[in-house]
């Protein structure tokens, strides 16, 4: 900012202060200054985003249509991205206002349960950094994924009604509005429209999240009758739709509501896309040329029901015959598969896809007719054909809907669309070998860097001498130069000690649990689920506290194990993981034989904006799920990024990383995808526990006393899940004591490495300068250019 434009914006932040509060500028109050910022902000964003979208109207466009946008905060990410940040920052400081903390007054938009919300998120930034048409289409939660804190250890959840005081970074867009039909009722759908800026590009393309809302206020006759209840009724009704964020992550919630909010998203957006497109291609009432303007990614199985939807509004309300519709949808919709475990791909009884669209189903019936068709030209029986069906067993599989109707489906690591082509859709890769791809999952370094490690980025553009690195993130790799250069090794150890420091003071502020910045800061941060394996984490801190108290003198550096995350409020063994480490911590950190070397803290409600603190304070990254089963992470790519060493097992982009950054420079353990599959038939957890005495003493302790689970029987049932299955199966499903062995010694070596530290330092240098290819833009720009195709105007 020149020093014409630093005081245009202090004039109007001045002005937008006084014109929303008439108070005086002693008398504004936090959230006054917080909301004037916004404003002046969207005024300053405001013509750029009227200039893309005009730029934009006639071009092919990408929309991801996504159930969950997990954006975090705004404020920052937005200053950061139009590259004012500094400048406003200390305008501010003049006024003599604590920016930092009207950064930290800001909610989260918590519109997602995890990566799979944070990556449309991350994809939304790069698409604008990369100036490529990218609409997103969402929902507007009210409430967004639930709060959460601890009361003796066990978690509780409250509500996170986030826009309560208003959400200064949208725009209700009135005019748009459309009417979504149930079979049981009509509801309004009003788009609020978020801006999503480029890095210093100018451009700024758009998330629109719709809202459900009644026709009436209420009904006035009820009303007048005395029948209060009964005149909200209606509105409380089409309100519901919208109220809140299902909580679950990876598992599917079957109920109807579900469906309704994913049908009421996608019917809004396709009837927008649609209305779009007659408007400004008034002489394509065939839609012939439709496709060329329009390719939807289907974020995971959640938004599926859009391509009956298209066909429903191509058919109905365009009069196109089915089989023109059915061919316009085979040319639009692609499908990105997010996971292998079955439980969480979706499948709807075919009665609640009735009760929720009648119309809808039918059409699903239409096009399973004609797969059947297809399948059965080909020469193959009744139950060949089974496995592709769309409808089975009174089922609407949605996986099936779109890979069949779709021209694309990826998966989001390289294992993980390996093990679609050869389990999960092995069927499908048979027949459509070409629709298969792989699309890595990729962070944003913006917000990942450039904004929530602001010392790192300063020292990576003063090594590189430039901050080309920003919108070209491989650049980073020219810090390789400097692996044998011991200053810079040691500034980059100081900045993580520094930043180490920062995460130590909030915690003793937020958690009230005192860390040693000195210590390993080890840090398992994400949604507690039994195949990301935090009771692995959790028991091998148990049986380190047994040999520290063992034996005193043993050699051992000072380590802190962190976590953060959130369980499903109906999961209850992942609220037992959440229980027993906190327990875990409760005892650990109250001996004091040993609370000068171990600690363990588990920070309450772990969200983007905690992320934002900790990853930059991480000196090992703990991902250590089952082989096979996490598709692809990408917390592992934020700890990377920072400068974290990655303690993995080889699944999902772990595998990637270690590639990338080599394995020296990463802590590689456990058994392979191929190994589980060899020992399957045989393996015996019950037999590992009785050999190896370190794993019966961590194991013991869950049921012996040691612990307490203050009788909530959650120990109990890891310790049956583990070695004494209730349910006839053989136990230890996610093979958390088979890794255990190899998982202690890699523990071990990371103890020792660390005192080295222009060693250490220097694995996190290349950690760093390896990254480039984990970018979300690196994701987005394949998206584009190999399914999308956005960039083609002769499409
Ligand atoms: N839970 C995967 O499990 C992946 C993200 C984004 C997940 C995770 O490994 O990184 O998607 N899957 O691709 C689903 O949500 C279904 C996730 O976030």
């Amino acid at each position: 900012m020149d020093k014409l434009e630093k005081d245009k914006f202090t004039d109007s932040y001045v002005e937008n202060l006084q014109r929303i509060t008439l108070k005086n500028f002693d008398e504004t109050s936090e959230k006054d200054k917080y909301d004037a910022l916004c404003d002046t902000i969207m005024e300053l964003i405001n013509q750029e985003w009227r200039e893309s979208k005009e730029k934009s109207r006639h071009e092919r466009k990408a929309y991801y249509f996504s159930a969950e946008f997990l954006i975090g905060r705004s404020l920052g990410n937005n200053l950061i991205n139009l590259g004012i940040y500094d400048d406003v920052k200390e305008l501010l400081c003049e006024l003599g206002i604590d920016f930092e903390a009207l950064e930290d007054y800001e909610d989260d938009a918590a519109l997602g349960n995890g990566g799979l919300g944070r990556l449309a998120a991350c994809f939304m930034d790069s698409a604008a950094t990369q100036d490529i048409n990218m609409y997103g289409y969402g929902v507007r939660y009210r409430e967004g994924l639930f709060k959460q804190s601890f009361e003796n250890g066990f978690q509780k959840e409250q509500g996170d009604s986030w826009i309560k005081d208003g959400d200064g970074w949208s725009i209700r867009v009135d005019s748009d509005s459309r009417i979504v039909n149930f079979k049981d009722q009509q509801v309004k759908a009003v788009p609020f429209d978020m801006p999503v800026v480029g890095l210093e590009n100018g451009k700024v393309n758009t998330l629109r999240l719709w809202q459900a809302e009644p026709f009436e206020e209420f009904e006035f006759d009820k009303f007048n009758n005395f029948e209060y209840d009964a005149a909200v009724a209606k509105k409380n009704r089409a309100e519901d739709i919208t109220r809140v964020l299902y909580p679950n992550d990876i598992q599917r919630a079957g109920r109807v509501l579900r469906l309704k909010q994913q049908y009421f998203f996608v019917s809004a957006s396709i009837q927008d896309i649609v209305a779009k497109y007659k408007r400004y291609f008034a002489d394509d009432m065939r839609f012939k040329n439709f496709h060329k303007y329009h390719v939807i990614q289907l974020n995971d199985t959640h938004p599926n029901i859009a391509i009956a939807e298209l066909i429903r509004v191509l058919v109905d309300e365009n009069s196109l015959s089915f089989e023109e519709a059915l061919e316009v949808a085979r040319k639009v919709f692609a499908f990105t598969n997010h996971t292998v475990l079955q439980e969480a791909i979706e499948k709807w009884p075919i009665d609640i896809v009735e009760e929720v669209s009648p119309r809808c189903l039918e059409i699903i019936y239409q096009i399973n007719d004609v797969l059947v068709n297809h399948f059965k030209k080909k020469g193959l029986s009744e139950t060949e054909i089974d496995p592709y069906r769309i409808v089975i067993n009174d089922q609407v599989h949605m996986a099936n809907l779109a890979i069949y109707v779709g021209f694309s489906i990826n998966g989001v690591a390289e294992l993980h669309t390996g093990i679609l082509k050869v389990d999960t859709f092995k069927h499908w890769y048979e027949v459509f070998p070409e629709k298969f791809n792989n699309k890595t999952n990729g962070i944003t370094p913006r917000r990942w860097l450039l904004y929530a490690n602001r010392p790192l980025s300063s020292f990576i553009t003063e090594k590189l001498g430039s901050d080309n690195w920003k919108y070209n993130l491989d650049e980073l790799k020219g810090l390789e130069k400097f692996a044998r250069d011991e200053k810079t090794l040691n500034e980059l150890w100081d900045i993580k000690h520094a930043n180490k420091e920062r995460l130590a003071k909030y915690i003793l502020e937020h958690e009230g649990v005192k860390i040693d910045p000195n210590s390993i800061f080890d840090i398992q941060v994400k949604r507690i689920h039994e195949y990301k394996r935090q009771h692995l984490n959790i028991l091998h801190i148990i049986y380190l506290y047994h040999e520290l108290k063992n034996n005193p003198d043993m050699d051992f550096y000072p380590t802190t194990f962190i976590f953060g995350g959130k369980a499903a409020p109906g999961y209850f063994r992942a609220k037992g993981i959440i229980k027993l480490a906190n327990e875990v911590a409760r005892v650990v950190n109250n001996d004091s034989e040993v609370n000068d070397k171990l600690k363990v803290v588990f920070v309450e409600n772990f969200r983007v904006s905690y992320g934002e603190k900790i990853y930059p304070a991480a000196d090992v990254s703990e991902q250590i799920s089952t082989a096979g089963k996490e598709a692809s992470g990408t917390g592992n790519m934020k700890f990377m990024l920072n400068g974290a060493p990655t303690l993995g097992t080889l699944d999902g982009a772990n595998i990637e990383i270690f590639d990338h950054a080599g394995e020296e420079n990463n802590y590689r353990f456990g058994a392979t995808v191929e190994d589980l599959k060899n020992i399957q038939a045989s393996y015996n957890p019950v037999k590992l526990y009785q050999t190896d005495k370190n794993i019966r003493d961590a194991v013991d302790a869950l049921v012996n006393g040691e612990l307490d689970d203050n009788n909530s029987y959650m120990f109990l049932d890891i310790y049956n899940e583990l070695i004494n299955p209730q349910d006839g199966s053989r136990g230890d499903r996610y093979y958390v004591l088979k890794d255990f062995e190899d998982y202690r010694r890699a523990h071990e070596q990371i103890n020792k490495d660390y005192r080295d530290k222009l060693a250490w330092s220097k694995k996190c240098l290349m950690n760093i300068a390896n990254a480039g290819y984990f970018s979300s833009d690196r994701t987005i720009i394949d998206y584009a250019d190999h399914i999308w195709k956005v960039d083609s105007p002769n499409y």
